[in-house]
């Protein structure tokens, strides 16, 4: 086909090394590198240039001022997804989530014990704080003393501010939540028309700890279906994942609809209920045609196929 292979996500640049990388390893490997291959390798290159700050190691601190890692890959031919959630001390989060497809039978790890795993299949344990995520966390904490993310605290002026205090603090109000939305979610499709999907990400900079966002969860983070087409997603993730867009984009694929249409519908859904949602899907079917669609904010995604000579950028404006 003249479009295939072909590689999409949702980091729209100027960063486009995750879209190359991930293209350029179908394309010049005459077959032998798999769509999921190229998703993890994709997802790997945000992973290690951290992407603008919130994908991998150093980016997106929680209240405890440390960086957790979420992340998932899923094979559009046998469905299996492999994800881990709130992992820590492992930078290459998509590489234990395919670890968890390949080596259990299970789909998703979390915390500590994703670590112990990642650590038996060879991954080194690091730590994932820079100067910058530290700087970050403390001029927060410096700044507003408030927690982010928690709502409904009963007020005690007396508190003191730190980090081990907030539910002794101020109520958070949801209008000063600082969340980032450029977490990778990618697909990628084989030249035999096999697909795959996954999604990496730091989270939600000043979370509570233990949060868990949308990037894990299949249909959510994304999904995909080889027989159909596939879906990634960036943004507000605690609301995202309460309507899995990404399993909704797809199956709207599924009843007929182009990937335009399928990506605004279940954006719609969101904004139905949450008109303040940030949020951005791009959703491609199994012939590589492609569409997105974003609340709140403008959103860009990328891709790259068949003998094109370099990824391009499309903005999408705000539903
Ligand atoms: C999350 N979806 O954990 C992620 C955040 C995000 O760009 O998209 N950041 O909620």
């Amino acid at each position: 086909s003249k479009v295939l292979p072909f590689v999409i996500n949702t980091w729209g640049g100027p960063f486009t090394a995750a879209t190359d990388a991930a293209f350029l390893a179908l394309y010049r490997s005459n077959g032998s590198t798999s769509a999921l291959d190229a998703v993890e390798i994709g997802c790997t290159t945000c992973e290690d240039n951290q992407c603008d700050g919130s994908v991998g190691f150093g980016g997106s601190p929680d209240e405890n001022c440390e960086t957790t890692l979420d992340a998932m890959i899923m094979d559009g031919t046998t469905m299996k997804s492999g994800a881990v959630a709130a992992l820590r001390r492992v930078k290459h989060a998509a590489s234990v989530a395919r670890a968890v497809l390949e080596h259990t039978t299970h789909s998703l790890l979390a915390g500590d014990l994703a670590t112990a795993f990642a650590v038996q299949n060879g991954f080194a344990e690091e730590d994932l704080t820079t100067p910058a995520s530290l700087d970050k966390c403390t001029s927060w904490r410096a700044a507003s003393c408030q927690p982010n993310y928690r709502v409904n605290v009963s007020p005690d002026p007396s508190a003191s501010c730190g980090p081990y205090a907030p539910l002794r603090q101020l109520a958070a109000r949801l209008d000063t939540r600082q969340a980032s939305h450029d977490t990778i979610s990618l697909i990628a499709i084989h030249q035999d028309g096999s697909m795959a999907a996954g999604t990496s990400t730091n989270g939600a900079s000043h979370k509570v700890p233990g949060r868990v966002g949308d990037g894990p969860i299949t249909g959510s983070g994304s999904y995909v279906d080889g027989d159909v087409g596939g879906c990634g997603a960036t943004g507000d993730g605690d609301i995202m994942m309460r309507f899995l867009p990404c399993y909704q984009a797809v199956e709207n694929l599924r009843r007929g609809m182009a990937p335009q249409e399928a990506a605004e519908d279940a954006v719609r859904r969101m904004v139905s209920k949450y008109p303040e949602v940030s949020s951005g899907i791009v959703v491609v079917d199994k012939d590589g045609n492609h569409g997105g669609a974003a609340s709140g904010w403008t959103f860009t995604y990328a891709y790259r196929g068949g003998c094109m000579k370099e990824t391009v950028v499309v903005s999408v404006e705000p539903v």
